[in-house]
């Protein structure tokens, strides 16, 4: 039987209107990265950004992608940031560094600062994968990076600025009288 509680829960808008975005994208593996930075820009400008709105930093590999966005995070100028990178499997073990540390980097970075952070490095075994995920048969994960940053960041916004009305004294009648 369903409760009789029903609390609204709390979501951020699809509307980037009135958002400042940070997009960090590596030039790594370019020819997926700037796929991934078009279906991204493509989710903004459809949710109703303007080109003012939006700062775009190019970093040289994926493994410099979390110092920067951590310094636009606590910079102040961004309500979400994106973070673009491709990390393909190679012949050596350099795969597993850059894609784990570039994980924990951007995860602590969001964490440190508070700013939303949307992790879109792509992780593949093949280019044809990546490929897959940056225009073709899985769609554009830019673009779901773009969707996934507006709603953060206009989460994060009413969040910060929430109030909740304070808990309602129970009636007179409901409350028990010392001693008795
Ligand atoms: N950087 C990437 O963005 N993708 C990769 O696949 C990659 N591989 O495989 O080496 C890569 N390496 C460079 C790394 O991110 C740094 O830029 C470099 O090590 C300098 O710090």
């Amino acid at each position: 039987m369903p409760g009789k509680l029903h609390p609204k829960p709390i979501h951020g808008e699809l509307s980037a209107a009135d958002l400042r975005l940070g997009i960090v994208v590596s030039r790594f593996n370019s020819f997926i990265t700037d796929r991934l930075l078009a279906g991204a820009l493509d989710a903004l400008e459809r949710a109703g950004a303007q080109e003012t709105q939006i700062e775009v930093v190019r970093v040289p590999g994926a493994l410099e992608i979390p110092v920067v966005a951590k310094k636009l995070g606590e910079s102040g100028r961004c309500d979400a940031i994106i973070c673009i990178g491709c990390v393909l499997r190679g012949e050596t073990a350099h795969f597993e560094y850059v894609s784990t540390e570039v994980a924990r980097g951007v995860q602590l970075a969001q964490l440190d600062t508070g700013v939303p952070m949307i992790f879109c490095v792509l992780t593949c075994d093949t280019l044809e994968q990546a490929i897959d995920r940056a225009g073709l048969k899985s769609g554009n994960k830019g673009f779901e990076a773009g969707l996934a940053a507006i709603e953060m960041g206009n989460l994060l916004r009413k969040l910060g600025r929430a109030t909740r009305p304070a808990p309602q004294p129970k009636p007179r009648s409901l409350r028990r009288r010392r001693g008795k």
